[in-house]
């Protein structure tokens, strides 16, 4: 536990939305910056000394500034063992909730983006062999039991709940019922309904905001 008000730089509908949803699943104490992407905020020179790629989230712990999605979902969920979504040092669980925390960064993730866009990157290159191995690896994990590392929730399944609930969206990976009932399982939480009910609403006054200035119409 933390005494600390943490600052989540955020923007409706996207990768910001599942640590927020993280963030209230974890009972945290923490302040919302809302950013207009498509107003060009994340550009800002004060946000570029925050993130200097331009993105969100960002989480910010005092002095400490964490960006990575990955990252701040592990740093946050540290803070709060009381929530206990974070399976510990000893716990046996640990290491297969780092592994496909990482996993999604550094395999899931790059793989879908090249499938995305046609990319072919032959195996032996692709740090993640093949977009078809990817998703092999990630459905066979999420057979065995009802959460991704057992019957018991963590802060990995908010993570890939949230993930698989957009790359099931827009057709970027297999409609397999093993990801659709796992994506309506996660995502039927009371903190994932709370958190999209109002980034419909934020969402839609941005648009509104990025209208009227002519930002969105000319990007
Ligand atoms: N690797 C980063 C990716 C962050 C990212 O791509 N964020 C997108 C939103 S989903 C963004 O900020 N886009 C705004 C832009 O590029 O203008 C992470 O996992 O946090």
């Amino acid at each position: 536990m933390t005494d600390q008000k943490l600052v989540l730089h955020y923007a409706p509908r996207s990768r910001a939305s599942t640590l927020r949803v993280l963030l209230d699943e974890l009972g945290a104490n923490y302040e919302l910056k809302v950013h207009n992407a498509k107003a060009g905020d994340l550009q800002s020179p004060e946000y570029l000394k925050i993130n200097p790629l331009g993105k969100v989230p960002a989480l910010q712990d005092g002095e400490t500034v964490i960006t990575e999605s990955v990252a701040i979902a592990l740093y946050a969920a540290d803070l709060y063992p009381e929530a206990e979504l974070t399976p510990g040092l000893s716990d046996p669980r640990r290491g297969a909730y780092l592994r496909w925390m990482a996993f999604y960064a550094a395999s899931f993730e790059p793989a879908v983006v090249n499938k995305a866009f046609n990319t072919d990157i032959p195996q032996q290159i692709a740090p993640y062999c093949s977009y078809h191995a990817v998703m092999k690896a990630l459905a066979a994990q999420l057979e065995k039991a009802p959460y991704l590392l057992g019957d018991q929730i963590s802060a990995a399944d908010i993570f890939w709940g949230s993930a698989l609930r957009w790359t099931l969206m827009f057709g970027l990976v297999p409609d397999w019922p093993v990801f659709i009932e796992y994506a309506e399982r996660i995502n039927a939480r009371p903190s994932f309904e709370r958190v999209l009910e109002d980034e419909a609403v934020l969402n839609a006054a941005q648009e509104a905001a990025a209208n009227l200035t002519g930002i969105a119409a000319a990007s």
